[in-house]
């Protein structure tokens, strides 16, 4: 068989695949670590890592073992039986992370709804909301995945045009407006607040210092659940393992998903107190592949890799150094640089017509490949095994790429 190149790839996934995506042209074959090789060989930084799904960097041989070993043994059970990971895995993340109990799914948006649900059933039989008025709410930029309901809560037109009728029920607000906040959290209706630490998809928005210990309070001031996504900045992405660490804000519901398996398998996860999460029945939310052992061995794999490698640390200390060798740089191009940990942003300004896109064009010529958001705006979340020299490295392409777009 003929060898096909990256091109022949692209135009099958053109002719056969759905088109919605419109990804950087490069097709990759192999990863390792923070690396990843195209087609051709040709080895580039990987600076999306999976929009931070693979945070303990690619193929993570621990968590391949713990995947394979589990995956030769006993793969399903669907939780009509029992299995016998997944108590040992709901101990492990009720431990690790202080709940008293562990939901689990398979993507971000199944959790999120999770949730959700969490949420509206604890209106009812707690909160003692009247029956199908309570209210959830939410910010927004928010990105909280793709299904009817989620995209209901969207201020996001490509994500939610023509996809109506929509889910009743969300009050949308500003991020980052604490006197809003409060104002709709006096509605008696009102069950919870859904909230990114740090909006991700929107452009890497931090709020301000305060914002989330602020809203936490007010949450318990009026008796709203105070609800953090943690899908993309959860998991030693921001230098804390929990993006809400940083301000000692511990949600009553907190919301797990993508590098809670490294990349590996689609693993999320929902975290509460009994109050809350035994207000959900035998029969009443679930998933075949909910909970399932390859899920559970992978995700306590993954987690033990956060902790025995020091990726918190590496965080943190590392994205102090990326954000002022960022700004060190005196380019026309760069608006502004943000982020915490090794979740960051830079803003494009455009110049000669050229946009983040075209930046990231270059990057990828250059050996090194990260995601535009909003036109305007580069994504930079390297997987956090990153070391110090490979950064320097990685921060060299990035500096060497916008000199030529200033000509
Ligand atoms: C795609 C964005 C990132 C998330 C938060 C829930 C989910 C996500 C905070 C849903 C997912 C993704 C999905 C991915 C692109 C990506 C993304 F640009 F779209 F917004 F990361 F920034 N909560 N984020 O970030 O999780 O159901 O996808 O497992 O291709 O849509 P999922």
């Amino acid at each position: 068989m003929t060898k096909l190149s990256s091109a022949d790839y692209m135009a099958k996934e053109d002719k056969f695949g759905a088109h919605n995506y419109h990804p950087l042209p490069v097709v990759l074959s192999k990863g390792e670590g923070v690396f990843v090789w195209d087609v051709e060989g040709k080895r580039y930084f990987d600076f999306l890592a999976a929009y931070s799904a693979v945070n303990q960097g690619h193929c993570h041989p621990k968590i391949i073992d713990a995947l394979t070993e589990q995956a030769k043994t006993l793969a399903l059970t669907s939780r009509a039986f029992y299995n016998d990971v997944l108590g040992e895995w709901e101990e492990y993340m009720t431990k690790l992370f202080g709940y008293d109990k562990m939901l689990p799914m398979n993507s971000g948006a199944e959790a999120d709804e999770t949730a959700l649900k969490l949420i509206r059933k604890w209106a009812y039989k707690v909160k003692g909301i009247p029956s199908n008025e309570a209210k959830i709410v939410v910010c927004d930029g928010n990105f909280h995945g793709r299904t009817i309901t989620i995209i209901s809560m969207s201020s996001d037109p490509d994500a939610y045009s023509h996809y109506g009728p929509y889910t009743p029920g969300f009050v949308n607000i500003p991020y980052n407006d604490i006197d809003r906040l409060e104002k709709e959290l006096q509605d008696p209706n009102v069950a919870g607040f859904l909230v990114e630490p740090i909006q991700a998809e929107a452009g890497v928005y931090v709020p301000e210092d305060g914002y989330l210990k602020k809203a936490s309070e007010l949450c318990k001031k009026y008796n709203v659940l105070f609800v953090a996504d943690e899908i993309q900045t959860g998991i030693a992405r921001t230098g804390k393992m929990l993006a809400c660490d940083h301000e000692d804000v511990r949600p009553d519901i907190l919301v797990l998903g993508k590098a809670v398996s490294g990349g590996i398998y689609p693993v999320s996860c929902v975290l509460a107190d009994d109050e809350i999460m035994l207000t959900i029945k035998p029969g009443e939310h679930g998933s075949t592949y909910g909970g399932n052992p390859i899920a559970g061995k992978v995700a306590m794999a993954a987690l033990d890799v956060i902790q025995e490698e020091g990726l918190i640390e590496n965080a943190e200390r590392l994205g102090k150094i990326f954000r002022e060798e960022m700004r060190a740089i005196d380019s026309p191009l760069i608006e502004i640089v943000r982020g915490k940990g090794l979740l960051n942003a830079v803003a494009i300004k455009p110049t000669n017509g050229k946009t983040a896109w075209d930046v990231c064009l270059a990057l990828k010529e250059n050996g090194l490949i990260a995601k535009p958001t909003h036109e305007h705006i580069i994504r930079f979340t390297p997987p956090l095994v990153i070391t110090e020299e490979q950064l320097m490295e990685a921060i060299e392409i990035i500096k060497t790429t916008l000199k030529k777009f200033e000509v």
